[in-house]
């Protein structure tokens, strides 16, 4: 018998005492510390460390509450998929991701490596740091575990098995209504709009009839195309990142839907840094210089996922059809497009939905959080409208770069 054979929501102190009795990296005699360290909206993160040797890991509980809303109930069977597919996305992307020690079904836990020497990278990119190495390192992430998780390359068979083990009602509801419903219709009234800006939210998104057929469009592009096992959340509060190194974490809105869906958001957020740095850096110098890298790694993240998807496609494919010339331009095409409305559809649902990013919120001037704010919705709303046009890089940094300078 264990104080662990029956669910509970721990607290450190359980922690400390669950670490010991399940684990081996620790002596049972060690003086151990726990902090409970999430800052996300659904789970609970402990970090666990022996005082005397440093040594720490991370436990990681789905409560049965989201924090943000004691209300909702949801399915802890979300740390499941969550562990299943940190543990795949490290055989796919090696090194891409923090290593999962062990899974507790029970106690709906995980058991996985801590990151202490990564920072998160919302943080770093809000301090203006920048990480040459990230679009080499999220495109091979990207190309790596989408394509190896598709029908191109998996057994067909098998990827249907793999479909249903990662099925995510719960989370993919979450998603169809923060991203795909709220932000134009505030049906639920938790949209969080910034006043100054109330007037141009309700013409150019509640009032936006054109939009909103756009977006009916690829909300059902969401809830159907099961095409790859994606993160599904992929903005820069869940990268850890460090000047040589980047680990994806947190993947526990996992399931099976459109490539573009983990592309278009890291473009969505590199966009909310963008607009951070052009609304807060006073120094011109210094401000060109980061705007140019975020610029660059926009570009270099779409060019970069294109011939690295190229060179992986013709490497791993196995479908026959697939192999049919011309297929994979036509292929890699609608994930251009799904990628860019992603990224418009991100783009808009972090300033107006509850979920928004510190990259915009902590503006402190009014007046240029406002234009920060209409530069990312105006952007945002291209991208879903034209979503087919944006095609390299450099269409990315057109658009950015125009829609600054119209507002
Ligand atoms: C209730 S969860 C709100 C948001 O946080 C997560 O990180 C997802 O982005 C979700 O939309
Ligand atoms: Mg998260």
């Amino acid at each position: 018998m264990s104080r662990f054979d029956d669910y509970f929501l721990m607290k450190e102190e359980d922690v400390i005492a669950y670490v010991l009795e399940k684990h081996t990296l620790f002596d049972q005699n060690a003086s151990l510390e726990c902090r409970e360290i999430g800052t996300g909206n659904l789970n609970y993160i402990y970090k666990v460390r022996d005082k005397k040797t440093d040594h720490s890991v991370i436990v990681k509980q789905a409560g049965i509450h989201g924090r943000l809303n004691p209300n909702k109930l949801l399915n802890t069977d979300r740390n499941r998929r969550e562990s299943e597919t940190l543990i795949l996305h490290n055989r796919l992307a090696p090194g891409f991701a923090p290593e999962v020690y062990q899974y507790d079904k029970t106690m709906s836990c995980c058991l996985m490596e801590d990151l202490s020497s990564y920072n998160i990278m919302r943080d770093e990119l809000l301090d203006h740091k920048i990480f040459p190495l990230f679009a080499e390192h999220i495109t091979t992430f990207m190309v790596n575990t989408l394509l190896l998780t598709s029908d191109i390359t998996m057994n067909h068979e098998e990827k249907k098995e793999q479909v249903k083990a990662f099925i995510n009602p719960q989370l993919c509801e979450i998603s169809e209504r923060l991203v795909y419903t709220d932000p134009y219709t505030d049906i639920h009234g938790k949209n969080r709009v910034f006043e100054p800006i109330t007037d141009f939210v309700v013409k150019e998104l509640y009032g936006d009839k054109k939009l909103h057929l756009e977006v009916a469009k690829l909300k059902f592009d969401f809830m159907n195309n099961a095409q790859s096992l994606v993160h599904g959340d992929l903005h820069t509060g869940s990268i850890f990142i460090r000047a040589d190194s980047t680990k994806v974490i947190d993947p526990e809105f996992a399931f099976y839907g459109p490539m573009g869906y983990d592309v278009g958001s890291i473009i969505a957020n590199l966009l909310f840094c963008w607009a951070n740095a052009d609304a807060t850096i006073t120094d011109r110098e210094k401000r060109r210089g980061f705007l140019n890298w975020v610029e660059h790694t926009i570009a270099d993240t779409i060019d970069l996922f294109k011939v690295k998807f190229k060179v992986a496609f013709e490497k791993h494919v196995t479908e026959i059809m697939a192999k049919t010339d011309g297929f994979l331009d036509w292929y890699l095409g609608t994930v251009l497009t799904d990628t860019a409305a992603v990224a418009g559809l991100e783009a808009i649902r972090r300033v107006v939905g509850i979920a928004s990013v510190a990259d915009l919120t902590s503006i402190e001037n009014p007046d240029a959080r406002a234009r920060a704010e209409k530069i990312v919705i105006t952007a945002g709303k291209n991208l879903v409208l034209r979503r087919a046009s944006y095609n390299t890089g450099q269409d990315f940094i057109q658009l950015l770069q125009q829609t600054a300078a119209s507002i």
